[in-house]
């Protein structure tokens, strides 16, 4: 039988998933993701090429190996072909090997300006801080049951007439509401009846597919984009993207059963990292030279890949990585970029929070929980050699191993990999 693996984000995204999904295509057929949209900034590092994704997986990068886009991503088609255009001058075979669900919903222009307008007229504590792609409006129009899907732009008169109501709808609400400019009909028509004949040759069903090789004994790769406490529902709400990053979303963004999804990898940060508003309770100040939060943004080199905004950087957050496990059903860990903490003297682990009096030990509901936290800490040693690089257990300093070890035994879940570097070999199997 085919062994499918969820790689998924346990923190607030950037964890970097990416290069993990890359090292793992070794042994898969097929790379897919399931949620999101081109909110996603996956990057990765092959040799002296550094390549940048957001809606083509990662396993594009890797010959032969076929990449999905299922029906649980959003899909600006204008954005997704000039990625396919940019990887294809770069060398790489990309349209011949992309297969998208005739069921994505479209992102389109009205859904970016939107997203924009509203986010200008939130007063700065209560903006989310999105990423300005239009994610979700287009998630609001496919839960309102209004959304234009892949399908539909292969009917140009249908498409036509539901883009009008559509348009007709969101112009309202830029204009009167929003007191934002209108978006354009017919450019918005064009622009999409255009960008439809080049993607149809990539249309498939994906869902049919993927049952398939599963049964002909073909490993998958389930792409996780964002991050667990980013999750519609179980992130830290409302300051959370719009779709369902957690493992259980690969099956129902895919169109695949839940017991097709064989071993859920957890990729978690050696630190934590936020990038958009929201509470983040082991918030460092990232701007003083010479503090650890400074060190973390600096050499993690933590800004956004989409949007380059400066990501806020944080101590290791043990209640929100047990709340990502339990919502997950994490098999095992990935810990990433531990060598960003060479050098510092000391390490601090949160292990629970002061809530309203009380010690938790796992993260609450919603936003307004969240930012009541005080982080209770836990302090270790660190350790002064570089890991850069490292590709054993048994060769990385005796403090780095503490400190591993110190995370397995308070969150109950193995560390499987450990990276050590962007490149694929720096990696250390541990199991
Ligand atoms: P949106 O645009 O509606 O999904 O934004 C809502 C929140 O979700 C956050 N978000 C992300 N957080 C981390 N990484 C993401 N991808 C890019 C990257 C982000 C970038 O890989 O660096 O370049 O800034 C991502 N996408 C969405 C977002 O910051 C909001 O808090
Ligand atoms: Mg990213």
């Amino acid at each position: 039988m085919a062994k499918n693996v969820v790689v998924v984000g346990t923190q607030w995204g950037d964890e970097g998933k990416g290069k993990i999904v890359d090292w793992l295509t070794d042994h898969a057929s097929g790379v897919v993701r399931f949620q999101g949209g081109h909110n996603a900034g996956h990057t990765l590092v092959v040799g002296d090429k550094v390549y940048k994704l957001n809606l083509v997986p990662s396993g594009i990068v890797r010959d032969g190996i076929t990449c999905y886009i299922g029906n649980g991503v959003v899909l600006d088609i204008h954005h997704l072909l000039s990625e396919i255009e940019q990887l294809e001058a770069g060398g790489l075979q990309v349209a011949s090997r992309l297969k998208i669900s005739p069921g994505c919903p479209l992102v389109l222009p009205y859904h970016i300006a939107v997203d924009r307008a509203r986010e200008a007229a939130k007063c700065a504590d209560k903006r989310i801080g999105t990423t300005g792609k239009g994610i979700g409006p287009t998630f609001e129009d496919k839960v309102a049951r209004r959304a234009l899907r892949v399908y539909d732009l292969f009917y140009p008169e249908r498409f036509a007439e539901k883009l009008k109501e559509n348009l007709e709808y969101h112009n309202f609400v830029l204009t009167q509401y929003l007191k934002a400019d209108p978006v354009d009909y017919e450019t918005v028509l064009a622009q999409a009846l255009a960008d439809a004949e080049k993607i149809k040759p990539m249309v498939a069903d994906v869902s049919a597919e993927l049952n398939a090789a599963y049964k002909a004994g073909c490993n998958m790769l389930f792409e996780g984009a964002q991050g667990t406490l980013l999750d519609i529902d179980h992130g830290t709400y409302p300051f959370v993207t719009s779709s369902n990053c957690v493992a259980g979303q690969a099956a129902a963004g895919a169109g695949i059963g839940p017991g097709m999804l064989n071993y859920i990898l957890g990729i978690t940060k050696a630190y934590c990292t936020r990038v958009g508003g929201g509470p983040f309770p082991c918030e460092l100040d990232i701007e003083t030279e010479g503090t650890p939060g400074y060190q973390m943004s600096q050499v993690g080199r933590e800004f956004g890949t989409v949007t380059g905004r400066k990501r806020r950087c944080g101590w290791f957050d043990m209640p929100a990585l047990k709340r990502s496990i339990q919502i997950n059903g994490i098999t095992g860990l990935c810990i990433t970029k531990l060598d960003v903490l060479d050098g510092l003297k000391e390490l601090k682990i949160c292990t629970g929070y002061r809530l309203n009096g009380e010690v938790v030990d796992l993260l609450p509901m919603g936003a307004d929980d969240v930012a009541g936290c005080e982080p209770v800490f836990e302090t270790m040693p660190g350790w002064s050699e570089s890991t850069v690089g490292v590709k054993s257990h048994a060769a990385l300093p005796a403090a780095a191993q503490a400190y591993l070890a110190r995370i397995e035994a308070l969150c109950e879940v193995p560390i499987d990999i450990v990276s050590t570097g962007p490149e694929r070999d720096e990696t250390i199997l541990r199991r």
